[in-house]
This record gives C-alpha cells, sequence and structure tokens, in this order.
C-alpha cells in the first residue's frame, strides 16, 4: 500500500467528471487500498479517487471514532436514491481545501446503491454524518467542491487565499 499526494484546489483534476468503473477487480482493489491509507494518514474521513489523481467513481470512507475499531468502506459506482426532502446543515471541511470550514445545507437522509470491495451490490440507507460524507464525495465524482454551496464571497476569498499560498510555496 502507499500513501498518494492529495490533490489541493485550485488543481483543475478536481473539477473533471470521473467515470464509472467497468470492473472491480485487484488493480482497483490496490487502488482502493492505497486510497484508504491515504486518507488515514491525512487523517480525513472520506476521500475520493480524483482526489489523488484518478477519474475513477470510487470512494473510501471511515467514519469511527477515535479509540474505535477501523470501519473502512468502499463505494464503486455509487448512486444516490431518494435523497430527502428534508436538510441538515453540517460543517464541512475537505483534504482538497486545505484548513477552510463551513456549514453546507445537504439532505438528512438518502439512499445509496453501489458496488462494494468484493464488486457485489449494496443498498444502505444513509443519515447524520454518513449522509453527509457520502454527498460530500459524490460531489467530487461530478467535479464539485463543499465551498461551490457556499455564496460566491466566500468561495472566491478561499480560493484567493489558496492560490496566493500556493505561489509563495511554490517560490520556495
Ligand atoms: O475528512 C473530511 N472530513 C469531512 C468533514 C465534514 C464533511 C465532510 C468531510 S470529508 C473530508 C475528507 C474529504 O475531503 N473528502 O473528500
Ligand atoms: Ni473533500
Amino acid at each position: 500500500m502507499t500513501i498518494r499526494p492529495i490533490l489541493t484546489v485550485p488543481d483543475p483534476r478536481l473539477r473533471e467528471v470521473s467515470k464509472p468503473v467497468e470492473r472491480v477487480d485487484d488493480d482497483l482493489r490496490a487502488l482502493m487500498d492505497d486510497m484508504l491509507e491515504t486518507m488515514y494518514d491525512a487523517p480525513g474521513i472520506g476521500l475520493a479517487a480524483i482526489q489523488v489523481g484518478v477519474p475513477k467513481r470510487v470512494i473510501v470512507m471511515d467514519l469511527a471514532g477515535e479509540g474505535e475499531e477501523p470501519e473502512p468502506r468502499y463505494f464503486v459506482n455509487p448512486e444516490i436514491l431518494n435523497p430527502s426532502d428534508d436538510t441538515k446543515p453540517y460543517e464541512e471541511g475537505c483534504l482538497s481545501v486545505p484548513e477552510f470550514y463551513d456549514e453546507v445545507e445537504r439532505p438528512a437522509q438518502c439512499t445509496v446503491k453501489y458496488l462494494d470491495y468484493d464488486g457485489n451490490e449494496q443498498v444502505l440507507e444513509a443519515e447524520g454524518l454518513l449522509a453527509v460524507c457520502i454527498q460530500h464525495e459524490m460531489d467530487h465524482l461530478e467535479g464539485v467542491l463543499f465551498i461551490d454551496h457556499l455564496s460566491r464571497l466566500k468561495r472566491e476569498r478561499i480560493l484567493k487565499k489558496l492560490k496566493k499560498e500556493q505561489k509563495l510555496a511554490a517560490a520556495g
């Protein structure tokens, strides 16, 4: 397993729409293993493949708290069904938008259909943090970031700061 570098804004690859996976094979499982290790190292609670530069519809996640048994989850070609009309705000962050957090309002519950680590079809009812995280990761598969749900003013301010930081880092 390998820790891969995580892309950050304004990297244009984060705006790509990811492609469906044709088959869940050992190569794909190797990618999912790398993604999970990268996510734990960051640390984060979810990661989409495009965040490590791979435009495939693959998500990994672990919502277990500190000191709890790890609970890795893998979602291949996920689809959201029946998002609830009632919404809930949650303070979100993103490994690709480092050090910014803000409230995003999303459907409070949804159903997710996907293929698991072994390529078997699964259906999951999600609410709470699981629903938040799945929808945040699904956005990545469409090239959407949580800052796109904020006001234009907030988004521009965040992008400006991150661009400036990258410039300073590049200048060394
Ligand atoms: O680690 C993460 N934490 C988080 C907190 C609130 C809502 C969503 C997330 S996902 C994020 C990791 C990440 O960027 N996944 O794409
Ligand atoms: Ni993210």
